[in-house]
């Protein structure tokens, strides 16, 4: 097969665990899967939140997850083209993986041409009108003083203020679906597009499946996410898609037509 394809993932959050599963079970249904895509994929973008926290403290190895980074190595070394970018739970994710795995980590959204279309691609927090006090907080969190200074206390304590940090952050952004009408990155997009031209905007963050027509040519794509989906978009270069693996009734949002 000569088309190969192009898969968007985000929010898998490893390091917590959840209700349902250990954050090392996640790591191994995460990994297994990527190893089944090999032979397909040309190009996987991880769209933030891949890890639930994350910190580079130079006085401790950075968190281990070694499956995931076997899998990575393997990717790669089938040819695989991989694309880090940061979410509001890994912001401080930096160049561990430029020099260890020579992944991109990429910290804002881009516009990108892949297989000729216009794609946008973000994690989406901060993204829209409202919620001040996180674009407040974020500006802070990744100023380098904010960095230099958590570096300095010992990484336990790091790691525990971290994680506690991070599951306020969940409990805080735990929002159920309110509506295409209330989506802070549909609006977004749309205000978006009136001034470009687009075909695919691909976010993560809601942590809610969402395919969702902003034009008849231009697509919104919420990827869901690893604690509750197992979804992922794929591109073929001609078809866009978005999938669910994980058993159980749940469905795509979305007002396209069949
Ligand atoms: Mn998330």
């Amino acid at each position: 097969m000569t088309s190969k394809q192009v898969y968007f993932i985000s929010d898998i959050h490893l390091g917590i665990d959840t209700v349902r599963e250990t954050s090392a079970q996640r790591e191994d249904r995460l990994s297994s899967w990527l190893l089944s895509i090999a032979h397909l994929a040309e190009e996987i973008y991880f769209l933030g939140d891949i890890f639930d926290y994350w910190f580079e403290f130079s006085s401790s190895e950075a968190l281990q997850y070694p499956k995931f980074y076997k899998a990575l190595r393997k990717l790669q070394n089938s040819g695989i083209s991989l694309y880090f970018f940061t979410g509001n739970h890994d912001m401080w994710l930096d160049s561990y993986f430029t020099t260890e795995f020579d992944i991109p980590v990429i910290k804002n959204p881009i516009i990108k041409t892949i297989k000729g279309k216009q794609f946008y691609l973000a994690h989406g927090d901060g993204l829209g009108k409202g919620d001040y006090g996180y674009k407040i907080l974020k500006t802070i969190m990744r100023h380098p003083i904010s960095i230099a200074l958590y570096s300095c206390i010992p990484a336990q304590l790091g790691f525990k203020l971290m994680r506690y940090s991070s599951r306020k952050s969940r409990e805080r952004s735990e929002e159920t679906f309110k509506g295409f009408d209330n989506e802070r990155l549909i609006a977004f997009c749309e205000i978006h597009q009136q001034s470009n031209d687009l075909d695919y905007y691909i976010m993560g963050h809601r942590h809610l499946p969402i395919d969702y027509d902003l034009t008849p040519e231009t697509r919104y794509i919420n990827l869901g996410d690893w604690l509750q989906y197992d979804s992922f978009a794929v591109f073929d270069g001609e078809h866009l898609t978005l999938e669910l693996l994980a058993d159980g009734n749940y469905e795509i949002l979305t007002n396209r037509k069949p």
